[in-house]
């Protein structure tokens, strides 16, 4: 089934400017912010060693002392652009521990003004610098959110684990370009679309990037240190570098959506989803779902896996994130 469009709404947030935070202040401007120890370095430190615990698991070779290992045959499957989709990492009780920190809960909560939000079930990123058995990581500038529904419908999160410095790779942003989205695509709809893959994402063209830069935005790589959530408008243009140091750059993308702008419908299709272990895109609407099965070289991976390793342990708050207890008993 081809991914649905979703119903959501643009959410506006009723709050005095002056009792906004700074970061709430650098979002609304610029269309992106970090906010600074959202999850304490302890927690993402202990993240980090799980991450690649869970990578030497696979016994497929790959040490995290010894950079020679780091190669496509020694680690589970995780494209150029660093992210790792199947295995049922999504639910990995690493991952669930990031996803229910208060302090990154609690960011979506101020953003949307909203006490009850939802997560999705989202990828992790590993990206290792000099990967030379990958193809390039070559830019791929886009926006998660359908061009022809304007407004702020998506906060977007990540939370950034090992220290990431202007080399380190990671996330680069069009600065304050979500301001200028509607009319971009007001004034670009006469050009040929980079085929979507899903209705709420759209790649922009040389063509679109050259607007940007008439305009004056400029893009900018975000640094950030162990434990920062980074937070970014769908509608500001984005995508990742791969890094140029020695540090891998780590990763887990937290992303939240209030459950008023979820429909009951979606809500089943994702009770389905955590059910089955599988993922979901940023939306944490579920408007599509995953599958857990990895290909390498064409066929499915012998070392696919359709349950996590260290299954989560969700208190009632964490459930909650699911969007499971927000499902009316039918009438
Ligand atoms: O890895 C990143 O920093 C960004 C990836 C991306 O495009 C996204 O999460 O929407
Ligand atoms: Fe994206």
């Amino acid at each position: 089934m081809p991914p649905t469009e979703t119903e959501t709404v643009a959410t506006v947030q009723v709050v005095a400017e002056e009792d906004l935070e700074q970061w709430q202040k650098d979002l609304q401007r610029d269309g992106f912010a970090v906010v600074k120890g959202a999850v304490s370095p302890e927690a993402a430190n202990i993240c980090a060693e799980n991450m690649y615990s869970w990578l030497e698991g696979f016994g497929l070779g790959f040490d995290r002392n010894d950079p020679s290992t780091i190669h496509a045959d020694k680690l589970p499957v995780i494209n150029e652009k660093g992210m790792c989709l199947n295995y049922a990492v999504s639910h990995e009780e690493f991952v669930w521990r990031i996803r229910s920190e208060p302090g990154v809960v609690d960011a979506f909560r101020k953003v949307y003004g909203e006490k009850d939000v939802i997560v999705s079930f989202d990828a992790v990123n590993f990206a290792f610098p000099n990967r030379t058995d990958l193809p390039p990581n070559k830019p791929w500038p886009h926006q998660d959110q359908n061009p022809k529904k304007p407004g702020l419908r998506l906060m977007q999160g990540l939370v950034n684990i090992l220290p990431n410095g202007p080399k380190d790779g990671g996330l680069i942003v069009c600065k304050g370009a979500h301001l200028l989205s509607e009319q971009f695509h007001k004034e670009m709809s006469w050009e040929d679309p980079i085929p979507a893959w899903n209705p709420e994402w759209y790649g922009f063209t040389e063509r679109g990037m050259q607007w940007l830069a008439d305009h004056g935005c400029e893009w900018v790589k975000v640094t950030a240190d162990p434990g920062d959530l980074l937070l970014w408008d769908s509608r500001t243009p984005h995508y990742n570098l791969p890094p140029e140091g020695t540090t891998p750059r780590f990763c887990i993308y937290t992303c939240y959506q209030p459950v008023k702008d979820v429909t009951q419908e979606q809500l089943k299709k994702k009770k389905a989803a955590f059910e089955s272990w599988l993922g979901t895109t940023h939306w944490p609407n579920a408007q599509h779902v995953g599958s857990n099965r990895a290909t390498r070289n064409g066929k499915d991976d012998f070392y696919n896996r359709s349950e996590p390793i260290n299954k989560p342990i969700l208190d009632e708050e964490a459930f909650k994130l699911t969007g499971i207890p927000f499902i009316q008993p039918e009438a």
